[in-house]
């Protein structure tokens, strides 16, 4: 099983997706995600000018010594380009012995622990119609449980209302949420934390009045509340049951939870740019959240989250892994085996990709009755077809960012 060649795929179809592709000796290839949303050639660079030679003539069995070895051998440790670069190895090693297997990697995981996956859309909308009629036709393709944004009063733009008006390649794309506009600065938005506190409650009342008090609803804060605001907002959300508010700080300060956890109910969700175990170290050991948002692609490949979600397990805390559209469909791929295998799975995201992005990446994962399903072919299930992808060259693409109304810059 020793790794013959290894190289690294940029392509844009909808948007930039960076995929390792390992093949092995006697010709299996495995894949994997390193995309790392507006900051994609930083990881390029790693992989292609630091990894890429030492995986050439290694034995692609032993994943748990590779991730040692990459992770340890660096000396400098984690950080989001390091551990999306050894994500991406260890996926593609995980790909390679489920081929090799016959089996899918979910088995190879301890098999399957739950039928399917319960999934959540992003609903959204700048008024409140738009938002209703954004739900509406989530609950149409089968969606079982919904996040819900929406514009706020005096704001011009904001975090997670969908667009399909965007610009360069990704004009007529209708993506639920894709904020990373192609450009060579990243757009500027504004932000004002009263007028969104005063406005998000009157939002969700609104919701469950006219969708009823079943339907599990979710809400990003996306990183912009004091500890004391965030304890007010989760406070006052309370009514609505939310399944959960998701980054109501920003993630850095894990002690921020203890004050919000002292004032809400409302249960937390953390980690989408948390990249290691050591960044969920007190969260959970101090039961201050409920759900681990970390993606399989940013955390370290399916070897490290594995880890992250068993330690979860001891303290009742469950998976809500990120699932955006800037993670490719291999690393939702990834995401789902590794979900169907675990006792303590919470839900996961799923936004869908473009149609462009799908035909770049053939998938056997299946959403079906609001469910998500790795499927069963060997390995993640997911090919990437080479000229497809050729055919769509990186475009430089930004995340935006904030500023307040004094011109401050802000959380975004
Ligand atoms: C989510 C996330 C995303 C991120 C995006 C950044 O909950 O899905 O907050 O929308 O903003 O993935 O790259
Ligand atoms: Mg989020």
């Amino acid at each position: 099983m020793k790794i013959a060649a290894a190289d690294v795929v940029v392509t844009s179809p909808d948007r930039n997706f960076v995929t390792l592709r390992i093949t092995t000796e006697d010709g299996i290839t495995g894949l994997g995600d390193a995309t790392l949303n507006g900051r994609e050639l930083a990881v390029v660079a790693y992989l292609r000018e630091h990894v890429v030679p030492l995986l050439v003539g290694a034995d692609a069995s032993r994943i748990e010594d590779m991730w040692q070895f990459l992770y340890r051998g660096a000396y400098w440790r984690r950080g989001p380009v390091t551990m999306a670069s050894i994500a991406s190895v260890d996926m593609a090693l995980w790909d390679i012995k489920g081929k090799a297997a016959g089996m899918p990697v979910y088995q190879l995981l301890g098999g399957a622990s739950r039928e399917g996956l319960l999934a959540y859309g992003h609903a959204s909308g700048k008024s409140t119609e738009e938002l209703f009629e954004s739900v509406r036709d989530h609950l149409e393709q089968g969606y079982r449980a919904i996040r819900v944004q929406t514009g706020v009063p005096g704001l011009r733009s904001i975090y997670g209302i969908a667009s399909n008006t965007t610009s360069g390649g990704n004009a007529g794309v209708r993506y639920d949420h894709e904020p990373a506009q192609r450009g060579a600065r990243p757009a500027e938005e504004d932000w004002d934390t009263r007028a969104y506190l005063r406005h998000v409650p009157a939002v969700f009342e609104a919701v469950r009045n006219e969708f009823g008090p079943e339907l599990p609803l979710l809400h990003d804060a996306h990183h912009r509340l004091t500890p004391i605001q965030a304890a007010s907002l989760g406070r006052s959300l309370e009514p609505y049951d939310l399944f959960w508010l998701e980054d109501v700080t920003p993630a850095e300060n894990q002690e921020a939870l203890r004050l919000v956890r002292q004032h809400t109910t409302t249960p937390l969700a953390i980690g989408e740019v948390f990249n290691s175990v050591w960044d969920y170290q007190h969260v959970i050991r101090e039961q201050l959240i409920d759900y681990v948002r970390s993606a399989v692609t940013h955390t370290g490949g399916i070897t490290h989250l594995r880890k992250v979600l068993d330690y979860a397990a001891m303290y009742q805390v469950k998976s809500g892994m990120h699932g955006p559209t800037d993670v490719s469909p291999v690393g939702m791929a990834a995401a789902m085996h590794l979900a169907l295998s675990i006792h303590n799975f919470g839900i996961q995201e799923y936004m869908k990709h473009g149609a462009r992005t799908d035909a770049v990446f053939r998938q056997s994962f299946t959403f079906e009755g609001g469910l998500l399903h790795p499927g069963d072919a060997p390995g993640l299930g997911v090919e990437l077809d080479a000229d497809e992808a050729g055919r769509h060259p990186y475009e430089q693409a930004y995340l935006p960012y904030n500023r307040l109304a004094d011109g401050t810059v802000h959380d975004w």
